[in-house]
Formats: structure tokens, C-alpha cells, sequence
């Protein structure tokens, strides 16, 4: 029966009731939690596989099994449904079934990325209120319970820290194995689709960390629109390459999508072509994301030559930042795949090219809203929408976007309007063909003495330049102008560091505003990156507060 009771959780803010109603009405929002879906696929198709790792192999009556008996110790334990439950794991097996367990329990995981340190993740404890964490000893030589006890004595709420152990590995004083709380699965009565089924964490965020509270209705939507999008079916193998309590690979369509279809879930620790490559063979693998920076790694090697057999991958998605047209034109050719680009948020809407779009619109745009129901606008900075095809900022509402962050109004009034719409900060176009270009984010423009530059166009331009790899352009701080441009390059051979003089005269010729010049050039070897794998612009700023200096 349709359950209409509000969600209960504190901090929550909810639809206006008489768009829940339609949404419920046209059967977006169908009443269905994430624990009824598994149980569901698990019954129709006990024996398929479910999900794969380097490690394990488990069909859905097997992580079926496995969720509901985790959830049983969980309960035991303590754990109440509304819960708030730190998970920090790496892309394993282990990963599902502790997210299914929470989800069959009606507590909530909060999904952090194995980035994350103490500096993020007590902070979001404190602001979740969280009162469990669970994560894995060590991964990449990094000790993870050692941080999960930082945390633990930091944050008073926090009363168990759960691991996931490796044969062999020693249970580390005040934490417990969960192997401990895998008990006989006993009836519990689980959450109700409006309720909130998980805290997700907003992309960049300075002071109090904006969590974002998603709902299994809502949610589920997302990911049944992406699965069809993406044509997914039981026969899909869908890889975690990125980070995957990331949303893209979690949702879109990501390995919820692989199981909402009666797919599987394979998990790559990392991923770099010398893991990833193997993987997609062994395990056959036919639809993958990837960030821009591992997309061009990817093809690269690929372009190289003499890889595993990669005949299987279909679908390539590239999302998360702005795909340059250059690395999307060599993608499909290098790993003989469809494109698709991904423009999405944890906040909610999600823009896809569909697979039959004309090159033109994979390559050159980042597409459109997956559901008829997604409301697009593009607003100057007064909230006046622009002339149709002109540049502005991004708002949006819809079914699957949320109303307000969890528990922070001081955020919400930075990005909701008042009447509800979710302000992306990002900066679009709307071709006439209704697809969505992504110029940049409002905070990724140069100001430069009053003229802005997009640090994306202006990357665009960069990357045509033979002798340059890669390119992100910062502005920072000029006494006169208040803001100069400086261009961190990765050059295409390391014997060959591109000048300043050669950078300014190649952009010049390419036709390019004077005032679009960028005033520095810093050569470096990698990016500095943010947890999921996009070049972190805050980090290239701090180098040069820290004394690199360019020519
Ligand atoms: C995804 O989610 P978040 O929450 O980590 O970051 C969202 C922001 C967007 O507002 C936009 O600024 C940027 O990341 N972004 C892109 C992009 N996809 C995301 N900018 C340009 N081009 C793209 N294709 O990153 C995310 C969530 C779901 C699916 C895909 C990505």
C-alpha cells in the first residue's frame, strides 16, 4: 500500500505536497524502497550474479542474504532505523552489501569517499549526528581505522566503528569485525519509500558540510530513468571505476541502475588502465564512467595499442567536469565505444546524450535532462532568465532534486530560491536542440578587471596546442586587477615546457580576446586531484600561495 505519512527525519525538507502527490499520481515515485527492489530481483533471478570482485563472486539470493543478515546484526548492535551511518569503503564487494544491509534496516548511510580525511570527516559526522562507522582496515596502505577512531574521539555521537577485514588482518582495539554482526536474518519492519534513505555529500563545500538527503521514491526515479536511458538490461556488467559512493557511479545509473536492471556490479580498486583494462576483460564488462582526467588516461593507452580485450565495453560515460571536445572526439574510436557525457549532481538533475544523438551532440554538448519532469532554467545573476542560447546560470526542480540541504539553512538560502529551485552554480547554454553546454561553474570564471574568462573555454583553447597534455586555469589574486590568469599545463613531453610567450602568442593566434591571455604559466607534472578524480582548483590556487611561481 502507498504509504502518504511525511518523512520523519529532522532536517529533511520535503516536496510541497501537491507535487509529491503528482509524482506519486504518474507513478515517478512508486512506492518501492531499495530493500523491496533487491528482494524483488533476488526472487525472479536467485542465481544470477549480483555483484564481482577481485575477490568475490555473489548472486542476488547471495547478497540478498548477506544484506538481510548484516542488517540483523546491525540491529543487535544497537543501530536503529534513522540512524546516520558513516560508510567509507573502497570500491569492494563489501561496499554493497553494508549499503543494503542500512537500506534494509532503515538506517542511513552517509557516503564518504575514501579521500576523505579527519579534516572532512568530522565534520560530517558532527553534522550527520552520525553514530556508527564503517569502513575496512587498510586500503593502499592507508590505515582507515586509525582515521574512524580520530573520528570516534571527536565526535561524541559516534559510539561503533565497524570494519571490514581481510583474511588476516588483526582487529585493531575498540573496533569491531563485521563478520561479528552477520547474523540469522530476522523480519524488521524497514523504511517506507519517502523516508530518507541516505545522506549524500554535495561536491565542494567550505565550512559546514553540505550533506544532501535523498529519498528512496526520489532516488529510485533517478536511477530506473538512467537505466533506461542506458539501455541496461541482465545482461549489463556495469564496473565502479570511479569512487563509488560518488553519485555517478552509484546512480548514474552506476551500480544501482546494474541492479535495478537485474544486472552486475563489478568493482576495480583503481582506476587505472594496468587494474581497469584486466578487469573489463575478466569480467566482461559493458558500460563504465569515468571522470575527464581517467577518460583521457584511458584512451591514451588505448591509442597505444596492445591492451586486454576490451570488445565488451559498450558504453563509456565521461561526467563530473567538463569533458573537453578534443579528449571526446578520441574516445569512442580509441576504445571502440559509444559516448555518452554525463552532466549531473548529487543535489539531484541529471543531463545525459542519449546513445543514438548525433556525434555532434556527444562530443560537443553534455545533454539533456533525463525526465520530461526536470525543470530547467538559465537566470542572469538577477534570476532573470536569459535570452534563449545566451549563457547564465543553471537553476532547476524537478522529481529527483531536492528542496533544501539536510539540516542548513544558512546553505539553503545561498541555493535554493524561494520558491524552490536548486541554484546549480554552474554556468550553461541551451542549444536550440535542447542539449546543455557547460561553460563553467559561476565560480570557475576569471575575473579579470571586470572581464571574465571561463576557465573551461579557455582550457578548450590550451589543449589544441600540440606541446600541452592537459591544461586548468586559476585566477588569483592581483592587486590592480583582482584577479589574473594563471594556466597550470601538463606538457605533451616533458623535455618541451611550454613558455609564457608561446602559450599567449598560440592563444592570440587562435583569435582570442587580448584580455583572455593568461598572465602566467605553470608547468607541472600532475594535477593535484579531489577525492573522485577531478582536478582540484583549490589545491593548484594553494600552490601558488605556497610559492610556485610561474614564467
Ligand atoms: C557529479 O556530482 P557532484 O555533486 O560531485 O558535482 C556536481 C557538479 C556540477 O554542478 C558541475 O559543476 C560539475 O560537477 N559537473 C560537470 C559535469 N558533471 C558534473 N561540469 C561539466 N560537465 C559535466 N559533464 O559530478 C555528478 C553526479 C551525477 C552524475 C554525474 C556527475
Amino acid at each position: 500500500m502507498l504509504d502518504l505519512t511525511e518523512p520523519a527525519l529532522a532536517g529533511f525538507t520535503p516536496w510541497p505536497a501537491d507535487l509529491a502527490d503528482r509524482y506519486r499520481a504518474q507513478n515517478l515515485w512508486t512506492g518501492e524502497t531499495f530493500g523491496e527492489v533487491l528482494a524483488a530481483r533476488a526472487a525472479a533471478a536467485p542465481d544470477r550474479i549480483a555483484v564481482l570482485d577481485t575477490a568475490n563472486s555473489w548472486s542476488y539470493a547471495e547478497l540478498h542474504h548477506r544484506a538481510r543478515s548484516l542488517a540483523a546484526g546491525l540491529a543487535r548492535l544497537g543501530i536503529t532505523p534513522g540512524d546516520r551511518v558513516l560508510v567509507q569503503l573502497p570500491n569492494r564487494a563489501e561496499f554493497v552489501e553494508v549499503i543494503f544491509a542500512l537500506f534494509e534496516l532503515g538506517a542511513l548511510p552517509v557516503f564518504c569517499l575514501p579521500a576523505h580525511r579527519a579534516a572532512e570527516l568530522v565534520p560530517i559526522a558532527e553534522a550527520a549526528a552520525a553514530t556508527a562507522v564503517i569502513t575496512c582496515r587498510t586500503h593502499q596502505r592507508f590505515d582507515y581505522a586509525a582515521l574512524a577512531a580520530t573520528v570516534r574521539e571527536n565526535v561524541p555521537s559516534l559510539r561503533h566503528v565497524l570494519l571490514v577485514l581481510d583474511e588476516g588482518q588483526e582487529l585493531p582495539e575498540g573496533a569491531r569485525d563485521i563478520a561479528e554482526f552477520r547474523d540469522e536474518p530476522v523480519e524488521l519492519p524497514g523504511p517506507s519509500a519517502g523516508d530518507v534513505a541516505f545522506l549524500q555529500l554535495s561536491g565542494g563545500s567550505t565550512g559546514i558540510p553540505k550533506l544532501i538527503a535523498r529519498t528512496h521514491d526520489d532516488y529510485l526515479y533517478s536511477v530506473r530513468r538512467s537505466a533506461e536511458i542506458c539501455e541496461l538490461d541482465s545482461d549489463t556488467v556495469y564496473l565502479a571505476t570511479l569512487p563509488v559512493a560518488h553519485n555517478f557511479p552509484m546512480s548514474s545509473p552506476g551500480i544501482l541502475g546494474a541492479l535495478w536492471a537485474g544486472g552486475a556490479v563489478a568493482m576495480t580498486p583503481d582506476p587505472t588502465p594496468a587494474t581497469a583494462f584486466p578487469l573489463i576483460e575478466r569480467f566482461g564488462v559493458t558500460i563504465t564512467g569515468l571522470v575527464p582526467p581517467v577518460a583521457r588516461l584511458w584512451t591514451e593507452r588505448a591509442e597505444a595499442g596492445d591492451t586486454p580485450d576490451l570488445s565488451s565495453l559498450r558504453i563509456l560515460q565521461v561526467g563530473g567536469a567538463r569533458c573537453q571536445d578534443e579528449l571526446a572526439r578520441r574516445i569512442g574510436p580509441a576504445l571502440g565505444v559509444t559516448l555518452q557525457q554525463v552532466f549531473g549532481m548529487a543535489e539531484g538533475l541529471v543531463c545525459y546524450t542519449r546513445l543514438d544523438d548525433p556525434i555532434d551532440v556527444v562530443v560537443s554538448t553534455q545533454g539533456r535532462p533525463m525526465s520530461e519532469f526536470d525543470q530547467i532554467a538559465v537566470v542572469d545573476d538577477n534570476g532573470v532568465e536569459v535570452v534563449p542560447g545566451e549563457q547564465g546560470n543553471l537553476i532547476t526542480q524537478g522529481p529527483y532534486t531536492i528542496r533544501g540541504y539536510y539540516d542548513n539553512p544558512e546553505a539553503d538560502a545561498r541555493s535554493f530560491t524561494a520558491d524552490g529551485w536548486y541554484r546549480t552554480g554552474d554556468i550553461v547554454s541551451i542549444r536550440p536542440d535542447g542539449n546543455l553546454v557547460v561553460a563553467g561553474r559561476a565560480g570557475d570564471w576569471v575575473n579579470r578587471g571586470g572581464e571574465k574568462v571561463s576557465a573551461e573555454e579557455l582550457e578548450a583553447h590550451l589543449l589544441e596546442h600540440p606541446g600541452i597534455r592537459d591544461a586548468v586555469i586559476v585566477g588569483t589574486p592581483d592587486p590592480v586587477l583582482g584577479q589574473r590568469i594563471c594556466a597550470f599545463v601538463q606538457p605533451a613531453d616533458p623535455e618541451q615546457r611550454p613558455t609564457l610567450t608561446a602559450v599567449r602568442k598560440f592563444v592570440r593566434e587562435r583569435g582570442v580576446a587580448a584580455w583572455k591571455m593568461p598572465d602566467a604559466v605553470v608547468v607541472i607534472e600532475e594535477f593535484p586531484e579531489t577525492g573522485v578524480g577531478k582536478t582540484s582548483r583549490k589545491e593548484l590556487r594553494q600552490l601558488l600561495t605556497e610559492g610556485v611561481h610561474g614564467n
